[in-house]
């Protein structure tokens, strides 16, 4: 049966576990985070499918479980899965997209390796992409694309199936053309996008950076502009844009481009944060402290999440202040998606040796200044760690949104705690009642952690309700209300497969 909703997305949405011999699928672990999230999409049509895909020995062999039919809360729906074999798999992902793709998007020329790519290969797996999604949709069916390792597959689909509605999420930055146009493929990327009926970013600058990439490429007109929400606006960060393109005109077809920030479930994290197992860990984990603060912080290993110069600031801190010394403790989790990778391995190394000579330099017998965790914490624990923590440092050199933001705040329900953020993470944009500060600068990095180790309880209660505000207005809900209704907007805006059927009333 085809589907009114495809999601292609490169993971598969569930977890396959190997039980008494059998191969069986587990909802993921987390409830948290965005593929629950994609999922609940399915629960407001017939029938939906999920294009990943998974790595076969020989994608040849006729055993490969292509299709696996799910019935679960979220509703009915399949999940085709492209066996690709290694090779392909470390080419188009690990290769073309984390070394190519990754450094531009986040404005790293310098990490840019051009070298390895082998372009066919990523045109060949995203062509597979696309034929998946066109074997699945129904006519007008929504083909909902995510992120920058499937750049090619909205041109592709459009080719194979120009009735359906095409929409495109982009879960990173996107830079402005003297850093996109580095890539030699550019004209053949944007190409691809402007084959989508939606091209979707967190904020406002980056889907202005992408229209003015486009205009760079191709005779694009803007067809609308609109100021961006007065709360969006906050003087003073790096992301701001005051106003913005939200449809423009490419060959006769318009598209809508949209910039609507990822938020988290707060409901979900408020009930975990208040719950007795919360309180009981968070006791704990005080209890351990003594009278010493907690700065937190937490990403994946990534050059772009800056944790090596939030661990040089902390260097500073304590060299600084002699007064802090055993008052502080830094608790830096930084879990590596990608141990294999030349790039993460490195960073890893160096994050390592900075954290073991702070320790060295300024640690007793009874205390250790830094932390270090590099394997994942379990989110029930991380929960408890954002309630007990003084300070989460989030610090990010350049970062789509960064949801350990949101999901300290969501956490927070007694009011206090305070955030530090960089003004280059995308949600710094909503969350200017942070202490918001630039990663690039020795200044402004030590001031705003000397300002949150000092905020009396008024300031950071007051803090801490706006931004609690503003991440309820900008949860995971409006977020996902507002995908829907750009997919009916699709009808409206004049391409040839409108049809006037909605997925948001459903
Ligand atoms: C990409 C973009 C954008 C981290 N450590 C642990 C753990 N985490 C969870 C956090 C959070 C998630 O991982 C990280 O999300 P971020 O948004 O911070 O960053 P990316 O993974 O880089 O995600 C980013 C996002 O897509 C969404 O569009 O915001 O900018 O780069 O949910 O909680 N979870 C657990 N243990 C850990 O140790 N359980």
């Amino acid at each position: 049966m085809p589907s009114d909703l495809v999601i292609v997305y490169h993971r598969q949405p569930y977890e396959e576990v190997v039980k008494d011999g059998k191969t069986v699928f587990r909802e993921n672990k987390s409830p948290n985070g965005i593929v629950p999230t994609l999922k609940s999409f399915f629960g407001h049509v017939e029938k939906g499918s999920w294009i990943a895909w998974k790595e076969a020995e020989d994608p040849a062999n006729p055993e490969f479980e292509r299709t696996i039919e799910i019935s679960d809360a979220n509703g009915n729906y399949s999940v085709s899965r492209l066996p690709l074999t290694a090779k392909q798999v470390s080419s188009f992902y690990h290769v073309t997209s984390k070394e190519a793709f990754w450094p531009i998007l986040h404005s790293f020329k310098e990490k840019y390796n051009y070298d390895p790519v082998d372009w066919p290969t990523f045109r060949e797996v995203n062509w597979a992409f696309a034929e998946a999604a066109a074997a699945e949709a129904n006519p007008d069916a929504v083909v909902w694309i995510h992120d920058y390792n499937l750049w090619l597959v909205p041109g592709y689909l459009r080719q194979l199936r120009p009735d359906v509605r095409i929409s495109f999420y982009h879960h990173t930055p996107f830079p402005a053309p003297d850093i996109f146009n580095v890539l030699p493929w550019r004209k053949e990327i944007v190409q691809s996008l402007l084959a989508c009926d939606v091209v979707g970013f967190h904020i406002p600058r980056y889907s202005s950076n992408f229209v003015q990439v486009a205009r760079s490429l191709f005779d694009v007109d803007v067809a609308k502009r609109e100021k961006v929400a007065g709360e969006l606006v906050s003087d003073g960060t790096a992301l701001v844009e005051r106003s913005v393109p939200t449809e423009i005109e490419f060959e006769g077809r318009r598209i809508l481009v949209s910039a609507c920030p990822v938020g988290v479930d707060v409901d979900f994290i408020s009930e975990r944060a208040n719950s007795r197992d919360t309180a009981k860990k968070v006791e704990i984990i005080r209890k351990e402290l003594g009278d010493a603060k907690l700065l937190l912080s937490v990403s994946r290993t990534d050059y772009t999440k800056g944790g090596i110069e939030q661990l040089l600031s902390f260097e500073r801190l304590l060299e600084r202040r002699p007064d802090l010394r055993e008052k502080v403790r830094l608790m830096h989790v930084s879990v590596s998606a990608n141990r294999k990778m030349a790039a993460y391995g490195q960073i890893q190394g160096e994050i390592e040796q900075i954290a073991g000579r702070i320790n060295g330099r300024f640690g007793s017998l009874e205390w250790q200044p830094v932390a270090l965790i590099s394997t994942a914490v379990p989110f029930k624990h991380l929960i408890a760690y954002y309630r007990a923590a003084d300070v989460a440092w989030i610090t990010p050199l350049a970062d789509g949104m960064n949801l350990v933001a949101k999901e300290f705040v969501a956490a927070r329900t007694d009011e206090d705690g305070v955030l530090v953020l960089s003004e280059f993470a995308g949600a710094a944009v909503e969350m200017a009642a942070a202490v918001v500060t630039n990663p690039f600068s020795h200044k402004s990095m030590d001031s705003a952690i000397d300002q949150a180790i000092a905020m009396d309880r008024n300031e950071k209660r007051k803090r801490m309700q706006a931004l609690r505000t503003t991440i309820r207005k900008y949860d995971l809900r409006a977020w996902a209300e507002e995908q829907r209704r750009l997919f009916d907007a699709v009808d409206h805006a004049g391409n040839e497969h409108a049809t006037g059927r909605t997925l948001s009333a459903a």
